[in-house]
């Protein structure tokens, strides 16, 4: 995931593919109709990711670059040099040179799910820091994993940027966060973008930019289903929805159908009337203080955080907390 804009799958192998079509029927099926936003990123999904980040109105990725660049140094301070730094997600991003640097880690690891792309950034980044032991790790950081080798003896300090925990319903987000909490291991840190809870107007235009680049990324999922999966769902159908759901504190992607509609997935015959959407992301939002229970609840402490000057979005520093004291 961009952290996540790293799933560019340039064909499915046949047991993805079983999975994106038994996830399209029964998402499709359900009422309310809904898709994992995980299938977003083929190449041109990933491609499209990468121009929002870069859009006027997507300010997260600008707020979390600008935190590191005016705290990084104090983040290192806290966490000491010469652990190993283990990235969940892509390595790809421009923040990640800023950390190496302010943090001099001893090792690097990056994970991520798609092979290609982490050997592309990683070999970027190994021609940037020709000292640095780096390992990448293709994983999908949602399921267990063990760290190579090397990293095992280091202390580590984990980075999981771009407020991609908010592409998670909270139970989720806690299962990540405690099973995040098992791999670093005792005398660990976290360090996590969080995107803030803020005005509705804000928000709904960095999820519906006047260029249409976010639309293009959503109706990018109906190109995807029609080519992996031979489907006839005609994109011009559909138009792109951002909505806040204030109960729920989430922006929520959906495919609104423009008319009522049939169509087939690999022969399975669906219809959708006029005005039903397909709900294709939520991207949760969290206060300040929600943040800080969440990142309890999952197992670790906080112990610092930083914001950019707007307080638009958070950097948050956890430790894993001490081992519990043995009895006298
Ligand atoms: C990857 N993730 C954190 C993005 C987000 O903001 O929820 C994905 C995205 N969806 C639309 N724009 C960006």
């Amino acid at each position: 995931m961009p952290a996540h804009a790293a799933h560019a799958l340039k064909r499915l192998p046949s047991s993805a593919e079983d999975l994106f079509r038994t996830e399209v029927f029964a998402g499709l099926s359900a009422r309310p109709r809904a898709l994992s936003p995980r299938w977003f990123y083929d190449r041109r999904g990933s491609e499209l990711f990468e121009a929002i980040t870069a859009l006027p109105e997507y300010y997260l990725t600008r707020a979390e670059y600008d935190i590191l660049l005016r705290h990084a140094p104090e983040i290192a301070r806290i966490t000491g040099s010469g652990r190993a730094l283990i990235e969940l997600g892509s390595g790809s991003s421009v923040k990640t040179p800023l950390l190496l640097n302010a943090l001099a880690p001893r090792a690097y690891v990056p994970i991520d799910i798609s092979g290609d792309f982490l050997h592309q950034s990683a070999a970027a980044l190994a021609k940037r820091f020709p000292a640095l032991s780096i390992h990448p790790l293709i994983a999908d950081f949602m399921n267990p994993f063990t760290l190579p080798g090397p990293v095992r003896s280091l202390p580590r300090v984990g980075y999981f940027a771009g407020s991609t925990i908010g592409n998670m319903t909270v139970p989720v987000a806690v299962e990540f966060l405690r099973a995040t909490a098992r791999t670093l291991g005792e005398d660990a840190f976290l360090l996590i973008g969080i995107d803030r809870i803020k005005d509705a107007k804000r928000l709904i235009a960095a999820y519906d930019d006047t260029q249409g680049v976010t639309a293009q990324f959503n109706l990018n999922l109906i190109h995807r289903i029609n080519r992996d999966l031979r489907g006839t769902m005609p994109a011009r159908a559909f138009r792109h929805v951002a909505l806040w759901n204030d109960y729920e504190a989430r922006i929520e992607m959906h495919l609104e159908a423009v008319h009522d509609l049939e169509f087939t997935v690999d022969g399975e015959s669906f219809s959708i009337s006029e005005g039903e959407t397909i709900h294709t992301e939520s991207s949760l939002k969290y206060g300040p203080r929600e943040a800080r229970t969440l990142l309890r609840a999952g197992g670790w402490s906080p112990i610092a955080e930083w914001t950019d000057p707007e307080g638009l979005f958070a950097l948050l520093l956890a430790s894993s907390p001490s081992p519990p004291a043995l009895p006298p």
